[in-house]
């Protein structure tokens, strides 16, 4: 059975995980409207992906005697400068999500709920996973430059990494 306090941190990261699946979809909008097919179905890959972790925290709260709640959501940005400027956003908010989910394991070691501290293992993983490939992402983009082929390539070769994180989800 979740403690109040866990049950109500559990669905403050339910609501994070849903406005991630938000701003992805945001960016995936974003770079098909301006001709970035790659990028966008990356960003689509990434917004499902979201979905999933916010699915597994709210049947986690509800299986262990909790509530999940579905609450409305912060609206994500809808355009960006560039796609570097994309893309370190996505960088940040994935570092920001990281923060949050430490909190998460602080907050469960002090309470002593091992159950929810040993679920959010997966959350760690999956973080370490997002902030390298994030990080991949800009160092490649930061080696691009301006060079207009350099971004076709780019664009090109980023769905490779959409079909690796497509096959590590098929893991959960
Ligand atoms: Fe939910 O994994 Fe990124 O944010």
């Amino acid at each position: 059975m979740l403690s109040k306090n866990i049950e109500s941190v559990l669905n403050k990261q339910v609501r994070i995980e849903a406005e991630s699946s938000q701003v992805y979809l945001s960016m995936a909008c974003w770079a098909e409207t301006h001709g970035l097919e790659g990028v966008a179905q990356f960003m689509y890959r990434q917004s499902d992906e979201e979905r999933q972790h916010m699915l597994k925290l709210i049947k986690y709260v509800n299986e262990r005697g909790g509530h999940a709640i579905i609450t409305d959501l912060k609206p994500p940005k809808t355009s960006f400068g560039t796609f570097k400027e994309m893309f370190e956003e996505l960088y940040q908010h994935e570092l920001f999500v990281s923060n949050s989910i430490n909190e998460l394991v602080h907050i469960a070691f002090d309470e002593k709920d091992y159950a929810t501290h040993n679920f959010l293992q997966w959350y760690v993983a999956e973080q370490i996973e997002e902030e390298a490939q994030a990080k991949t992402i800009l160092d490649k983009i930061n080696l691009i430059g301006d060079d207009k082929g350099g971004l076709y390539l780019f664009d090109r070769d980023i769905q490779q990494i959409t079909v690796r994180s497509a096959s590590a989800v098929g893991k959960n």
